[in-house]
């Protein structure tokens, strides 16, 4: 498929940047460029390293920024094409948020929202019950909601569980679809050890792509998954395909990081952009 000039989408990606960490906007902003996607990008923080694994980081909150920064695009006639957003810097900000999808979005826009904010069953250091409440709002505004597990209990009251059933998951994706999102791709569905996958929710059909389980867990692969999965879906491929593109790439991700003890903060993206744009373009 060529990224001719009439496909040549603007995507919007608002995200914190973590100086350090390999995570949210500094894997974002180079996934969704790779993709072929002209990248805009609005910061929800400046953290001087990601908040899992270190201690004493900064924290620069912009959530204050983020009015005037709208009312300047307006007046500009910016619009976006897509909008997707990651970890988010406070409450009050994802109000903010909302109002930017509604006043920035092209006609036919899609919003792709990864409520990050919890893994193993815990939110990150710093959110709260408050916070989860606007989130859950803000999943109104979803075309594709991102979620794995852990942020899907919290957005839908249920249990985190370890082990389960697809009755489960179906729970777990009827709450969310009750919050509002329209489509869901749910991420780390693990049914069978040494297996993992995403199932992917979309227009009340459900599929489910399983593949090998390489690692425990690897910190940042959410925020590679969802940039791989817009990236994929804005340059055309069905929610299905976008999720496998996606998966696959996180996949080598992870082998590529495994060996280095070094890097165990985030996950190595780089070495594997060129088979992503590979099956982007496919
Ligand atoms: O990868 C999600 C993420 C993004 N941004 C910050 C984080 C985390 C996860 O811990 O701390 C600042």
């Amino acid at each position: 498929m060529s990224n001719s000039s009439n496909s040549y989408k603007k995507i919007l990606t608002i995200q914190d940047i973590s100086c350090f960490g390999q995570c949210s906007l500094t894997v974002a902003l180079p996934i969704l460029s790779a993709c072929g996607l002209e990248t805009c990008v609005l910061p929800s923080a400046v953290l001087s390293t990601h908040t899992a694994g270190f201690s004493g980081y900064t924290f620069r909150d912009l959530t204050e920024d983020m009015p005037a920064i709208k009312e300047h695009w307006k007046k500009e006639g910016i619009r976006f094409d897509a909008i997707y957003t990651g970890y988010l810097g406070s409450t009050k900000q994802i109000q903010y948020v909302s109002d930017i999808i509604d006043e920035t979005s092209a006609e036919g826009a899609v919003n792709i929202i990864d409520p990050a904010m919890a893994d193993n069953g815990k939110l990150y250091p710093g959110f709260d019950n408050e916070f989860v409440a606007a989130m859950k709002v803000l999943c109104k505004k979803a075309d594709y909601l991102v979620p794995n597990i852990s942020e899907a209990c919290f957005l839908t009251d249920n249990e985190y569980k370890t082990e389960y059933d697809r009755a489960y998951v179906d729970t777990l994706i009827e709450g969310l679809v009750a919050l509002g999102a329209k489509n869901v791709i749910l991420t780390g569905v693990s049914y069978v050890k040494g297996k993992t996958g995403v199932v992917i929710y979309e227009n009340g059909l459900y599929s489910y792509y399983e593949h090998e389980k390489i690692a425990q867990g690897c910190h940042g692969t959410g925020d590679i998954y969802s940039s791989a999965f817009a990236g994929a879906l804005l340059r055309g491929k069905s929610a299905y395909d976008a999720a496998k593109i996606a998966a696959d790439y996180v996949m080598e991700c992870i082998k590529d990081s495994q060996t280095e003890e070094n890097h165990w903060y985030g996950a190595k993206f780089e070495p594997s952009l060129g088979k992503l744009i590979s099956a982007v373009n496919a």
